[in-house]
């Protein structure tokens, strides 16, 4: 992007610090709402122009796209970047165009009472709507969902398609979440002229496009705009407190039904907030520490509204867990029994679709996950898909829920314009992920630069902010910094940390990695007395490399760490330490250098989620450990493992 372009449109960003408006309930179909999913392939197009402008200055977005000049064809949801064969594609930065025609059911249409929503559930990383040519909505963040309310546009031109346009932009500045710098190569003996790069300090591949599905879908003119729930236990007694916000109209009934999963209904409520009892409660257990893990109530909210035409209601069902969070002393507390953390980190990346959100990827993750005897992930950098989310409320998978707060590294990325951006971002990602019984835990940032002076400042104020928003929950970071020069740790409640010990230093040395864990535990522990996860470890293995006595990149030193590693947690794991979460669960794709074979091969899995040995090795050890663990609640783990055959889960 050229200089101009760039500054205007970073105090664009600047000037667009919008507080939250409204829900953002999961589009769910019901006797009152439909919903038309618009995945496929789109019209698509980059602009490659010098300053990426060309399409503002042209208004591509007032006719269709192909009449101002040649498009591709580009699924969605997916990266753009990895689907042709035009490797320009593939590294580009700036704004690339996406349009398709939608024609809405005649009753949409026709009813002018009816909302109709556009939904987008990602476009990274700045999104500009427009349907009919008329701009429609705004959104900055490349991970989570924003909306636009179009049903003006589409009943104006009954029985006529609507042309949907988005603009988006790739560009990370210091003030973006996730950071980054655009660097201009203006030495001409080197480099072309308008030469510029992307840089990031993070170790993923900047994948872009639309990553998540696009959808419509209908309410009625009044309708449910949000719901948050929070759970308590009262002995057997489950406690369900719901507040719900009605749009549109100050008169309303609101009915409450809470559905056990018999069909039985075993708590009614009524109005806009207040408590159901729910006796003999099913409480919401992690995957292995419970013979009946995961168990969801249905909550039915039903608003009604005496219009003069006639009654109007609307109807939305909320999947409720029911369970508790509690950090205490040195203890995780899931429903008041002591939880250990034994799971991954992941990324939402594969071939071909970069981060394109993809059912059959989702359901073999989780099949893997499940056969690692995984209990738990973080959602390492950048909150995932919503449908990712509710897999691990339906399969018991426990998140630590993490904003892409990841590569603040620069001082500029400590001020105040990159402060309100992530509080803000902090909103929309407790708005929207905030009834997930799964989520236990949110992860305010990755490896920032927590030494520097302003950090106490910034993480105090996020931290404070983020549990202001949900009192709820624990909230921490994950930290590399050393204990007694981290500004940000003495505000968290469990101490996240990564070291990469005998890997990025004392490279080969597997002898040393024991004592250095030993001792970074103590003295994390000995200054602040919290809880601590090893959020991070591992070693690159390339797959089918072997040598023993092992050496790096080999599958056999990948293993070895992991064992030297686990010395050390089982030292502690006893007695402070509450987690481990492997780096990675999978291979991923990062940008090029001297350091990465074709991406981070620290998976467990390949990037096409086939086991290295070390998979076989954590499996191991998670079932060992979660039948050590959740023994008293889960007499059936032994019998589970000695009858599965290794690749079913019956
Ligand atoms: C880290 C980062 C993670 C990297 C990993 C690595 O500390 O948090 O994003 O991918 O190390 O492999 O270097």
């Amino acid at each position: 992007m050229a200089p101009g372009l760039w500054l205007a449109w970073a105090a664009a960003l600047c000037a667009g610090a919008l507080a939250l408006e409204g829900g953002m309930l999961y589009p769910r179909e019901s006797p009152s709402r439909e919903r038309k999913d618009l995945d496929g392939l789109w019209d698509f197009r980059a602009d490659f122009s010098v300053d990426r402008n060309q399409g503002f200055r042209e208004r591509w977005y007032q006719s269709p796209l192909r009449e101002s000049g040649p498009v591709l064809d580009m699924p969605v949801p997916a990266s753009f970047n990895d689907v042709g064969q035009d490797y320009k594609l593939l590294g580009f930065t700036g704004w690339v165009w996406y349009e398709r025609q939608v024609m809405v059911p005649q009753s949409w249409a026709q009813n002018l009472g009816t909302r109709v929503i556009l939904r987008i559930g990602s476009a990274h990383y700045y999104a500009i709507v427009w349907v009919n040519g008329v701009h429609v909505a705004e959104h900055e963040g490349g991970h989570l969902p924003f909306e636009a309310d179009i049903s003006k546009l589409v009943q104006s031109n009954p029985g006529e398609l609507s042309r949907i346009t988005i603009a988006i932009n790739n560009t990370l500045t210091p003030h973006t979440l996730p950071p980054g710098i655009i660097e201009h190569r203006t030495d001409r003996s080197r480099y072309p002229n308008n030469y510029f790069i992307q840089s990031t300090n993070f170790d993923f591949f900047n994948y872009a496009g639309l990553h998540r599905p696009v959808l419509l879908y209908t309410t009625p003119p009044f309708y449910i705009d949000d719901i948050t729930v929070t759970t308590e236990v009262d002995q057997s007694t489950g406690l369900v407190n719901y507040e719900v916000a009605v749009r549109s109209s100050e008169h309303f009934e609101l009915e409450l039904l809470l559905w056990d999963k018999d069909g039985k209904v075993v708590a009614k409520g009524a109005g806009s907030q207040g408590q159901l009892k729910v006796p003999n409660a099913q409480l919401w257990w992690p995957y292995l520490m419970h013979e009946q893990p995961a168990y969801l109530y249905s909550l039915e909210v039903t608003l009604t509204v005496q219009t003069g035409a006639g009654i109007v209601s609307d109807i939305y069902t909320l999947p409720v867990g029911i369970r508790t969070v509690h950090v205490v002393n040195n203890q995780f507390l899931i429903n008041g029994k002591p939880f250990y953390f034994h799971g991954v980190n992941k990324h939402e990346d594969a071939d071909v679709r970069g981060k394109g959100f993809d059912w059959a990827l989702v359901m073999k993750d989780f099949n893997l996950l499940r056969w690692l005897g995984a209990n738990s992930f973080r959602t390492s950098h950048y909150p995932y898909a919503e449908e990712v989310m509710q897999m691990c409320d339906r399969y018991g998978i426990v998140v630590i829920d993490e904003c892409p707060g990841v590569g603040i590294i620069l001082p500029e990325s400590f001020g105040n314009v990159s402060l309100n951006h992530h509080l803000e971002v902090m909103e929309e990602l407790v708005r929207r992920d905030k009834n997930h019984p799964s989520v236990v835990m949110w992860s305010v940032a990755n490896e920032p630069v927590s030494s520097l002076k302003p950090a106490a400042y910034y993480f105090k104020t996020l931290i404070a902010h983020t549990k202001a928003l949900d009192p709820n929950r624990p909230v921490t970071f994950v930290s590399n910094t050393k204990p007694e020069l981290d500004l940000g740790a003495p505000y968290v409640d469990v101490i996240c940390i990564n070291s990469y010990y005998s890997w990025y230093h004392d490279f080969g040395h597997l002898e040393v990695i024991r004592l250095q864990a030993n001792t970074n535990f103590e003295n994390w522990y000995k200054l602040y007395q919290k809880p601590i996860i090893q959020t991070e470890y591992g070693a690159d293995s390339i797959p089918g490399f072997h040598q023993d006595p092992p050496l790096m990149f080999s599958e056999e030193y990948q293993k070895s760490v992991m064992q030297q590693y686990h010395l050390a947690l089982d030292q502690k794991r006893k007695d402070y330490v509450i987690g481990e979460l492997i780096w990675n669960f999978a291979d991923f794709m990062t940008n090029q250098s001297p350091l990465r074979v074709i991406g981070n091969k620290k998976g467990i899995f390949t990037r096409q989620r086939q086991p290295k040995e070390a998979a076989f090795l954590l499996k191991e050890r998670y079932w060992r450990i979660a039948n050590e663990t959740m023994q008293p609640c889960l007499a059936a783990i032994p019998q589970y493992l000695e009858n599965q055959p290794f690749y079913s889960f019956d």
